[in-house]
């Protein structure tokens, strides 16, 4: 068997806090954004009506956030429970230890170390959990990768200053990563700042923890139109930010490496006419911008067009440029789940639309059950095209099959359908690998099952290990192995080599 992955090739898995630790006011922890994120099904959906199927739109107004407060009982908020990581960190770690994970991704909760997110000082149980879990990690010989904002921002920095619209969020940003790289020194080798900054253009409440007027309800409007002045602001805020921690974690800790994350949007022109494939680079520009910025630690030169044409004027502060040069990220990473299709707007000018799933269907190749389009070829073009870019070395930190599973009599989940899926990306994978692209790691997304992000929905299952728990919290929270558990230890066991699927489970 011919084999192309380098020997210290990072596999594993990627969580994020508020989809895992539930516990959400135990020990000290302050409400976060996350805390007030509803299930959405497609009863909810129906009920509400108007919105697009596919689209992740869990966000909260004002007056919803207020409801949940005066009357939780109204609202099913599952992110507040997660799957009790939080307890059960241990059992949970030693089975994913058992695939033979050399990563575990996953975030801390910002309002567990500073509950309102600018406090005086941390809070000391909170910074203890992680030192536990790190640890526990450590004993495996698993790395632990770690989001500093993965979609949860503390709720009193949302309300009182409008998350990162305001500077002043910044600043506190950068003092609690400065806690966190000074308290974890030496047992954290990889960062990520914000997860999927690029998030911002469809939600800016999860993104950023910035509450819109009006734009976030269910009943008001279209949330991916328009607010571009505030979207872009808070953007810019976070990338300065982000490049304020990169300068504090270099200057902290000088081996330890620091990334970026972007929820790369691979994109076709629907046909081969001229003007979809004009379509096609306007989109890819409002992918790349947020990499551009965090990568080459300056603004691109086709943004400025756009931000004249729809009169948007980021302020800035007289170092602002020099801090984003002098704090570019040292390695790159992407979520990747799908790829899109471009049809030509008839505009001569770029508008980005937002969009997290594409409404122009891709007759080639299948959907899940949540309508996301499976491409594995995709990813092979996309780090392609990233490598090309950058020449940085990449990692995958999310890349998975959200899906409904079935467990037998005897307590077994047949979920061939998620290793069919690990199987082809890992197979694309290998060729960008032969290609010459610098991988250093793949993380499956919640190889455990969590609570899903965007709809919040524990139906939406990608783990290798089942939890017998509902959409409600309801259920014996017993942990099962999937058939994929077995496949994916023996994928890790061979470093890449090996994926045929003959597992006897
Ligand atoms: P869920 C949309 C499209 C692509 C990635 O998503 C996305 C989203 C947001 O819903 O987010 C990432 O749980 C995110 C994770 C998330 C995962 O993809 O909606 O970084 O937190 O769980 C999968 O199925």
């Amino acid at each position: 068997m011919d084999n192309v992955f380098p020997k210290n090739f990072l596999w594993g898995g990627a969580t994020a806090a508020n989809q895992i630790e539930g516990a959400w006011n135990v020990d000290g922890r302050g409400p976060a954004t996350s805390d007030y994120a509803r299930l959405i099904t497609s009863e909810t959906k129906k009920l509400e009506g108007t919105f697009d199927q596919h689209v992740p739109h869990n966000a909260a107004s004002l007056e919803m956030i207020e409801d949940m407060d005066v009357h939780p009982e109204n609202w099913t908020l599952p992110k507040r429970w997660g799957i009790d990581f939080y307890h059960t960190y241990k059992e949970d770690i030693k089975l994913l230890a058992g695939m033979g994970f050399k990563v575990f991704r996953m975030s801390i909760s910002w309002s567990r170390i500073f509950p309102n997110g600018d406090d005086k000082e941390p809070n000391e149980k909170g910074l203890e959990f992680y030192d536990n879990v790190f640890d526990e990690l450590h004993k495996y010989g698993i790395e632990p990768m770690v989001t500093i904002s993965h979609f949860d921002i503390p709720m009193h920095l949302a309300r009182k200053y409008h998350g990162f619209l305001s500077r002043y969020t910044v600043d506190a940003f950068v003092r609690y990563a400065e806690t966190l790289f000074k308290h974890y020194k030496g047992k954290v080798k990889y960062w990520l700042t914000f997860n999927e900054i690029n998030n911002i253009l469809s939600n800016p409440y999860t993104s950023a923890g910035v509450i819109m007027s009006g734009a976030q309800h269910p009943n008001d409007c279209n949330p991916y139109l328009g607010h571009w002045q505030e979207k872009f602001q808070a953007v810019h805020n976070q990338f300065v930010a982000s490049a304020l921690a990169v300068k504090k974690l270099h200057a902290i800790d000088p081996n330890a490496k620091i990334g970026n994350m972007l929820c790369r949007l691979e994109n076709y022109a629907e046909s081969t006419k001229p003007e979809d494939n004009l379509q096609l680079l306007f989109e890819d520009h409002f992918n790349w911008f947020f990499t551009d910025v965090q990568a080459k630690g300056e603004y691109p030169y086709y943004m400025e067009r756009f931000f004249k044409h729809n009169h948007i004027h980021i302020q800035m502060e007289p170092k602002d440029k020099q801090i984003l040069r002098e704090g570019t990220v040292d390695f790159i990473t992407i979520s990747y789940y799908m790829t899109y299709v471009m049809r030509y707007k008839g505009k001569s000018v770029a508008e980005p639309t937002g969009r997290l799933v594409s409404d122009i269907k891709n007759p080639n190749i299948p959907r899940s059950e949540w309508g996301w389009p499976i491409d594995p070829i995709g990813l092979r073009i996309t780090l392609n095209k990233i490598y090309d870019r950058y020449h940085l070395p990449i990692f995958i930190s999310e890349n998975g099959l959200g899906a409904m599973d079935t467990v037998t009599e005897n307590g077994k989940i047949y979920d061939d359908y998620r290793i069919n899926y690990l199987h082809e990306h890992v197979y694309q994978l290998r060729e960008a690998i032969k290609d010459g692209v610098d991988v250093f790691g793949y993380a499956w997304w919640g190889p455990i099952d969590l609570v899903s992000s965007g709809t919040s929905q524990m139906s939406k299952r990608y783990g290798m290990i089942y939890i017998d728990q509902d959409d409600y919290g309801h259920g014996t929270k017993k942990r099962l192995l999937k058939k994929s558990y077995y496949y994916y230890k023996k994928l890790i066991a061979s470093n890449g080599a090996d994926l045929e699927d003959n597992i006897d489970y």
